[in-house]
């Protein structure tokens, strides 16, 4: 496989799970990339992924026992969500998607998404990946979606919570954080960020927190434990209102791609239940991304 510069490439031969997900199982937040002599990437593009195709995707998905995938625009490919529409064409219907627009995008454009399987747009803040969009700009987008009954998918670093969060709050829609809203590890369940974000989902039941990515906020590293309280707090918390996803192909780590096998044993460890882990990977999900 080839590999662009500054990338790391995604597992080659993940392990296989010993956790078996329940039937009807929702990765709800993966990525593709590319190909890019097919779908280039957006030249404003704060890094430059390798190539991960959406077979590559659905042929990981079948192996690590899942049934359905929600495919997140990265930032990799800006506001040209061709690959994502194609992606979820291609999918037999086992792909739905959350897109990234614009405001000048069009009425016809938006039915277009929706007819491929968006069901969502992102909002990103963090400032390695993106520049800064104007509020207002933001908030014209939300007022744009709401009526086609999509949500807004944020993603945040935790520290910054403070400043976003009467903007994230006056959002129209269902609000999907990404990534637990990356809180910082090492400073423990008891710090004011955390307890923050945990008073955030409290009060505004609009709210959904993905428990993804311990690869990315964990500093012990594999099998992520330092991860896991932190995410297991937020699932006895909210059970109706958490998603999982493999976060695959994990895009701009920083060092080795993790073991997709090993992501998904986390599982277990943060829904301890088979009634969590229903709720988590199945009927969380659903009416969020399949409610047709
Ligand atoms: C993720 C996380 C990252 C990248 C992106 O859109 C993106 O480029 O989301 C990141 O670098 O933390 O969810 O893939």
């Amino acid at each position: 496989m080839a590999m662009s510069a500054g990338y790391i490439p995604f597992h080659p031969n993940p392990s296989k799970p010993r956790y078996q997900p329940p039937p009807g199982a929702v990765d709800a937040h993966c990525h593709v990339f590319g190909p890019e002599d097919r779908f280039p990437y957006a030249p404003e593009r704060k890094y430059t992924p390798c190539d991960a195709p959406k077979e590559k995707l659905f042929a990981l998905r079948d192996f690590l026992g899942f049934d359905r995938n929600v495919i997140v625009q990265a930032t990799a490919h800006g506001k040209d969500n061709a690959a994502l529409v194609d992606a979820m064409l291609n999918s037999n219907g086992r792909a739905r998607g959350v897109a990234t627009v614009g405001e000048e995008i069009t009425k016809d454009e938006l039915k277009r998404l929706h007819a491929a399987g968006v069901r969502g747009v992102r909002f990103n803040f963090v400032r390695r990946l993106v520049d800064f969009t104007p509020r207002d700009v933001l908030e014209r987008i939300a007022k744009r979606v709401a009526p086609l009954g999509w949500h807004i998918v944020i993603y945040f670093e935790m520290a910054d919570l403070a400043d976003l969060e009467s903007f994230f709050t006056s959002l129209p829609t269902e609000v999907v954080v990404d990534h637990m809203g990356r809180p910082e590890v090492q400073k423990g369940l008891d710090h004011p960020d955390f307890l923050r974000y945990l008073r955030l989902l409290d009060q505004h039941r609009n709210f959904w927190s993905k428990v993804s990515c311990p690869e990315r906020l964990t500093v012990a590293g594999a099998p992520y434990d330092d991860v896991v309280p932190f995410a297991k707090k937020i699932v006895e918390s909210f059970p109706d209102r958490v998603l999982w996803g493999t976060d695959w192909p994990h895009p701009n780590m920083p060092k080795e791609a993790p073991d997709d096998g090993v992501l998904v044993d986390v599982i277990p460890k943060i829904a301890v239940t088979p009634a969590l882990q229903q709720k988590l990977l199945v009927d969380n999900p659903m009416p969020l991304y399949w409610s047709d």
